[in-house]
């Protein structure tokens, strides 16, 4: 479970030095990095090596923004900080993806690329890019690491990652710098991150007041509530039977199919009953609440109560009225005291007219070979053990699985939702499979995104990641087809001619299977999930069936 903050480690002090690389994968190692994801260059071999000889796995991946998605999930489900290698010009110019997606959607990840060494000549321009100035906007920091500072730059970028708000920070180091010798001194560098003791206040005695003044109060909880909280507030809302609702990322911090739970915001399906839920509401308490998952401006627009123990994914803080408090402290706090009031489910109407839209389908079989998209997420509801780590991509199905998904666990949903970007499915998959073995994982995608980077399956299959990948197939990327028509724009520019996703995946080495029947695949995934075995499956539906879902 995700802590926070770097473990305080001793590393044994060293009489000897050692090189540049070799002292980036002792800081590695002392901060608890097992592994590394990337695909390399003649540049970053020596690192390479450096991080073996220390027993640092590289986890060899097929682009290096699918290398970068799964070391952010793989560090952000291990507590630790995700590390992603790379080469430099290309190999670095493909991190932008991950890099963007760890800042918006506030995942650990530190990126380490070669860099054309600075003794070079000007003229020699082969694959040089002005690596730190294209990514510094994206990071919390951004250094070249030499013999000089390497010991600080790589504590003060893993560090950079663990803050809260978590996210990325970049490192260069030229094949020139590698090999030179680290003299830096071990002993006068803490490796312990002081966390700030956050001004608590009065937030619980101002939050008691401001409950015990609403009828229909209702909790949005947000990126910047930690899971390491789940069970408090889990104590707290049921001890106060208060309405709660969730932003996609945080789907698992409180139990789904629990009767407070009144659905998510930000931007999936029944978005304006979502909306219409947070206008019946006069008290609106952000608890750990973050606007980058939200495509609407309500945040903005409607009153909130922010409770917030980090500023949001991009380092500021809301405006209003905004409470800075340890989230532990005031659900301790609140959790102490009784209910300044009772509640009488106010949105019981709400509640009812989602379980009414999760609950519809036209029956398992469409008679045309395709499956309604609610089906697919309630047959497989119906037989994916609680602790299912589910991953989505972006489109329609990320829609339907954010809004009608039941997690019940803390830390068992995955999506790219701060920066939306397709093709975070698969490789998040593989990243949480790696970080939890023991966790059945899901992956659902659409087409469109499979196609973006099914080859990782392949790196799936080599490190053993037995995943279950469902494939929703409509020859469409039918959000935007739905966004083109919804507009009265003609169809045009979002069709695109099937690829054999079967073959795709037993290409890999996956097995795979093509169902046209929700109880099809109940049966196909049960079995694989009962053999610890991975599946694709391709289910077929129609665009048209998300009509009133997207
Ligand atoms: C990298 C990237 N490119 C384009 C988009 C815009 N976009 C959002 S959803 C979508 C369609 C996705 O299609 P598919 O993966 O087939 O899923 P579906 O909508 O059919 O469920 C597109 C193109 C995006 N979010 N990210």
């Amino acid at each position: 479970m995700w802590v926070g903050g770097l473990q305080s480690v001793t590393i044994a002090e060293r009489s000897e030095t050692v090189t540049v690389v070799e002292a980036i994968a002792d800081e590695l190692v002392a901060a608890g990095v097992d592994r590394v994801f990337g695909l390399p260059g003649g540049e970053v071999l020596a690192l390479i090596e450096a991080i073996r000889s220390r027993g640092i796995e590289f986890v060899l991946c097929r682009h290096e923004a699918d290398a970068g998605l799964m070391a952010a999930v793989y560090g952000k489900l291990s507590g630790r900080v995700g590390v992603v290698l790379t080469t430099l010009g290309p190999g670095a110019a493909n991190l932008t993806l991950a890099l963007a997606n760890s800042l918006l959607d506030r995942e650990p990840l530190l990126a380490i690329s070669a860099a054309t060494p600075t003794s070079w000549p000007l003229q020699h321009t082969h694959q040089r890019l002005p690596l730190l100035e294209m990514h510094r906007p994206l990071v919390k920091r951004a250094e070249a690491v030499n013999r000089f500072n390497v010991r600080r730059a790589v504590r003060g970028a893993i560090a950079a990652c663990l803050e809260e708000p978590l996210g990325p920070a970049y490192l260069t180091v030229t094949a020139e710098d590698a090999t030179q010798m680290s003299g830096a001194p071990l002993s006068n560098i803490s490796n312990t991150i002081e966390r700030p003791s956050l001004f608590s206040g009065d937030a619980a005695q101002t939050l008691r007041q401001k409950l015990a003044a609403a009828e229909r109060p209702l909790v949005l909880l947000g990126l910047g509530m930690r899971s390491a909280n789940a069970g408090r507030l889990r104590a707290w809302l049921d001890r106060w039977h208060l309405p709660v609702a969730v932003t996609p990322k945080v789907k698992g911090l409180v139990d789904e199919t629990r009767p407070n739970f009144v659905g998510v915001v930000g931007g999936m399906s029944l978005d304006e009953l979502m909306v219409e839920a947070l206008q019946q509401s006069d008290l609106l308490i952000g608890l750990g609440m973050d606007p980058v998952e939200l495509d609407k401006r309500w945040h903005a627009e409607l009153p909130i109560s922010w409770f917030l123990e980090s500023p949001m994914a991009t380092g500021i803080l809301p405006s209003g009225d905004v409470h800075l408090c340890a989230h532990a402290d005031l659900l301790d706090e609140l959790s102490r005291q009784d209910a300044p009031r009772i509640w009488d489910d106010p949105f019981a109407t709400i509640r009812e007219r989602r379980r009414a839209v999760a609950e519809r389908g036209t029956g398992n079989e469409q008679g045309d070979g395709t499956v309604a998209p609610t089906e697919i997420v309630r047959a497989l509801a119906a037989i994916m053990p609680s602790n299912t780590i589910v991953t989505t991509d972006v489109g329609s199905h990320k829609y339907l699985f954010g809004q009608f998904w039941p997690n019940r666990e803390p830390e068992t949903f995955f999506m790219s939702n701060g920066l939306s970007g397709m093709g975070y499915g698969l490789p998040a998959a593989i990243g949480a499979k790696l970080a939890r073995p023991d966790s059945p994982v899901l992956a659902a995608i659409g087409d469109g995104g499979f196609s973006m980077n099914s080859q990782e399956l392949e790196t799936a299959k080599r490190y053993g990641a037995e995943i279950i990948v469902v494939v929703l197939s409509d020859n469409s990327y039918s959000l935007i087809r739905h966004a083109q028509a919804s507009r009265g724009l003609p169809q045009y520019g979002v069709d695109f001619a099937p690829i054999d996703t079967v073959r795709t995946a037993e290409a890999c080495g996956f097995q795979a299977a093509r169902v046209s029947t929700a109880d099809e695949l109940a049966e196909r995934v049960s079995a694989s999930v009962g053999r610890g075995e991975g599946l694709v499956v391709e289910v077929p539906v129609d665009v048209n069936d998300y009509r009133g879902l997207v």
